[in-house]
């Protein structure tokens, strides 16, 4: 590298312009920005050039401290975390980097001298949707805390050009349109090319004795895919430690030497070129569901082996030797998307870098962890073992012998247990053979954790309850949590700004000081500011459902929020039964007593989803007959908010009265949207499943609306044999339900449209929606009571965010550093460190 004169460093002009934060200099850089790097002068300036000039003045400020961070973490070689991740869902970054920075206001005043709104310039981010719901938010979420926390880590992932598809409703029925996130620029990466690293597909093995006569296997690809690095810096709450987001996009390799992989098909290999590119084209767009696609296998080896070889690199960068490769890394697999980690491990340590098996295990074993994330069977992902050899033939071969060890191992624990080696094998043969992932990231790693307490309970009882026997020791528990620096800070300044004026600002970093809050709960003034911040975002929420769907709303009815990915199993449709339950309440006797409330919506759909799309149609067309009956008044609304985003979720959690986290029990892992609505002073109706069991234990069961069946009844209600026409016929009001849209009046008379849904819940009822229907509307119509007294219902509200500390994904950060990671904290300090060394 080349030295940088002294006198250029030295020249406090530009150092300033770059790092200075006062609110002068801010506006000095802006302008600069917008001259230099935007090409444009305020008065041809578009909001856009405006928010990139804005941006790439918050990325100067944010270099300084990702360069000294950079510095320091390669001089002292620091372990550091390496969170694989098939998805990252970030949400907008200026907003985020103003809070982190500490500088929202001298920014927002800095850009007003100029004429200009900040919050406008917000407006402009065109978010990467690298993500689709709970898992992709939470992999941020910890981004964000390992900052704060000053932990060294790196996420990897793929760098999608059409990230999550933008929802439109049209008719009633989503529609998705492509995103494209990149087509402005994104001022936030730098592209690191001269990092490229090269990822081997297809092909097949060829045995060798190696010169010193051991037993070697070459593989011989059929493709070969680039794949560039483009980093992002994650800056931590006022601190200066800057870590990295690297996402890989796939390139064609332009003039790759094909002969050193002794390819023999060069055409071929010429016309693959033209399909690498396609490996980071999309992200698939199932939350909760695996496909089984080949593509979708190519970008997880894309990602992880871009990522293995790049730690490597690392670690001879810093002069470790290989040996140590556990010590320098900890790899945390988020889900089973990355879990082939296990055997490119293997394969780069004993084919690559001629280390013995025993070691190479010994080291992937000590380096891997392992996060579950569902019990959802449809979730766990199973490749076929034709496709998989196909793609990957090497690590076919390394699973079997991964495989032969660990049967042996089972063997010796659990002597004469054949159907137990069946259960457990890496491969299931009980039809048509497949890869079991999360098997192989069970034996693979030497940690297994799920996200909530119960979650994890049932992982051991009953979906990996043969590797719980195996390996009790590798099992923990690491209930999620969630940024309060996005969620709070920045999502619900009214908010915040009242809890510090009462308690300080150290709850931010510290959730737990949130405590001292129940000191303020019978202070009526507080007590009042209280309700009227809230009544104040409700307000602007009205806004901007007025503007969005045209529906007037009551600010002052119950602002009753569900927003999620859709799917059954979250019974977004009981919801539904319980509106048309207060409508045909209201048209029975239209003069009837109810509680005004707004149900509203957000959410998308997998596009293959059918049912889940169906639910979409119906709730929109239960809206377009309540919202318009001039029985109802203003006391029932129903909104769909379409394109459901991290964006949007920000305007939504503070607006809510209450949040509904209605899952059959047993089947939501966690939640996360749960926290964020509890956080933001909504109360929570939900049934014991997920975090909400650990959320209620909590806020305290007086401050939560608990309701249906258990876990352990659901199992035992299936084992019975459940009949939801029983429940259809025995309950008066829910057959009016199911009648009343089995009539086509939601449907302008066509009795066909609902159909497959109403026979999916009156013949098979997967969910249990018909079951838990009573104990749901009696708990609602609870919850409408309450809500009457507004003094218990706000220091109900005060109480839940009081009692919420533990949802900070600082929590569950530090909890996995000391009980998984081993790891501990590398302070920056801003030194001088920044100048280029020899
Ligand atoms: C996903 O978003 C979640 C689990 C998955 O297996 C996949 Cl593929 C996607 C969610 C869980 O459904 C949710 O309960 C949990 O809070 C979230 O992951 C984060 O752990």
């Amino acid at each position: 590298m080349q030295t940088v004169p002294n006198h250029q460093v030295d020249n406090l002009q530009i150092e300033d312009d770059r790092t200075g934060l006062s609110v002068e200099c801010l506006k000095r850089a802006f302008l600069d920005n917008l001259f230099y790097v935007q090409g444009k002068f305020p008065k041809i300036a578009t909001k856009n050039d405006y928010y990139m000039a804005l941006a790439y003045t918050v990325r100067d400020r944010l270099l300084q401290r990702w360069i000294n961070t950079a510095v320091i973490y390669t001089d002292r070689a620091s372990r550091t975390v390496s969170y694989l991740s098939a998805e990252f869902l970030m949400g907008p970054h200026l907003g985020n980097n103003l809070v982190n920075l500490g500088i929202y206001d001298q920014v927002k005043q800095a850009v007003s001298e100029l004429g200009l709104d900040l919050e406008d310039l917000l407006e402009q981010e065109e978010e990467p949707g690298l993500g689709n719901g709970g898992l992709g938010r939470l992999a941020a979420c910890y981004l964000d805390s390992m900052a704060t926390l000053e932990i060294p880590s790196l996420g990897y992932g793929i760098r999608y050009e059409f990230g999550i598809f933008d929802q439109d409703i049209r008719d009633g029925w989503q529609v998705e349109i492509t995103d494209k996130w990149l087509h402005c620029g994104n001022p936030w990466e730098i592209a690191r090319p001269e990092w490229a690293i090269y990822v081997r597909l297809g092909g097949h093995t060829e045995a060798y004795t190696d010169e010193r006569g051991r037993y070697r296997v070459r593989w011989i690809p059929f493709q070969v895919i680039k794949g560039v690095p483009h980093d992002t810096p994650l800056l931590g709450y006022k601190t200066n430690t800057a870590n990295t987001l690297r996402l890989w996009t796939a390139e064609a390799p332009e003039s790759f030497d094909f002969a050193a992989f002794n390819s023999g098909d060069y055409l071929g290999a010429v016309q693959e070129k033209m399909v690498s590119e396609n490996l980071s084209k999309v992200l698939y767009p199932n939350d909760d569901s695996s496909q089984g696609k080949r593509l979708r296998l190519a970008q997880q080896i894309f990602f992880v082996s871009c990522s293995l070889q790049d730690m490597i690199r690392i670690v001879f960068g810093q002069n470790v030797p290989l040996e140590k490769f556990h010590e320098k890394f900890v790899v945390q697999l988020n889900d089973t998307h990355p879990a082939i980690a296990v055997a490119e491990l293997m394969r780069l340590l004993i084919d690559e870098h001629d280390m013995g098996w025993d070691q190479a295990w010994s080291i992937t074993q000590k380096s891997l962890a392992y996060t579950n994330h569902t019990l959802l069977p449809e979730a766990l992902e199973r490749w076929p073992i034709s496709l998989f050899g196909e793609l990957l033939p090497r690590h076919l071969e390394i699973i079997y012998e991964i495989n032969y060890h660990f049967l042996e191992e089972v063997k010796a624990k659990f002597p004469a247990d054949s159907d137990r080696l069946r259960r457990m094998s890496l491969i299931d043969e009980s039809g048509e053979k497949y890869v079991r992932m999360a098997h192989l990231a069970c034996v693979g790693s030497h940690s297994i954790n799920g996200v909530a307490a119960l979650h994890t309970k049932l992982l051991q009882q009953d979906v990996l309850r043969d590797f719980y026997q195996m390996y009790p020791e590798k099992f923990n528990n690491k209930t999620n949590g969630v940024t309060p620096r996005r969620f709070i800070v920045l999502s619900n300044p009214r908010l915040t700004n009242l809890i510090s004026s009462k308690i300080g600002d150290n709850w931010v970093k510290n959730l737990k000081d949130l405590k001292h809050l129940e000191a303020f709960v019978d202070d009526p003034e507080f007590c009042s500011q209280w309700r009227s911040i809230k009544s104040a975002i409700k307000q602007d929420l009205v806004a901007y459902i007025q503007k969005q769907n045209g529906i007037t709303v009551n600010p002052d009815s119950i602002f009753d929020i569900q927003a999620k990915r859709f799917h059954e199993y979250k019974r977004q449709h009981l919801n539904a039964l319980h509106i048309i339950t207060l409508y045909n309440r209201i048209k029975a006797n239209p003069d009837i007593d109810i509680t005004p409330r707004t149900f509203i919506f957000g959410g998308k759909a997998a596009p293959g989803y059918y049912m889940a799309k169906l639910i979409i149609k119906l709730i929109n067309s239960i809206g377009d007959v309540v919202n318009n009956d001039p029985d109802v008044r203003d006391r029932l609304k129903v909104v769909f908010l379409k394109n459901y985003s991290v964006k949007f979720a920000q305007r939504v959690y503070p607006a809510a009265d209450l949040s509904e986290q209605i899952s059959m029990a047993g089947k939501e892992a966690s939640g996360t949207g749960n926290m964020k609505f509890a956080l933001n002073g909504a109360l929570t109706i939900g049934t014991l499943d997920g975090a909400n069991v650990e959320i209620r234990e909590e806020v305290g069961e007086e401050n939560f609306f608990i309701f249906g069946l258990t876990a352990p009844e659901v199992y035992a209600l299936k084992a019975r044999g459940y009949r939801p026409l029983d429940y259809y016929h025995s309950n008066r009001e829910l057959k009016a339900v199911i009648d009343r849209i089995a009539s086509g009046h939601f449907s302008h008379g066509d009795t066909k449209l609902f159909k497959p849904l109403l026979d999916s819940l009156l013949y098979r009822d997967e969910y249990l929606l018909f079951a838990d229907y009573q104990a749901y509307i009696d708990c609602q119509d609870y919850v409408s009571q309450v809500y009457r007294d507004r003094d218990r219902w706000t220091r109900m509200s005060i109480l839940n965010v009081a009692r919420m500390g533990k949802f900070s994904s600082d929590r569950s950060i530090h909890d996995y550093c000391q009980d998984i990671w081993n790891i501990q904290s590398v302070p920056i300090e801003l030194g001088e460190c920044i100048q280029a060394k020899e």
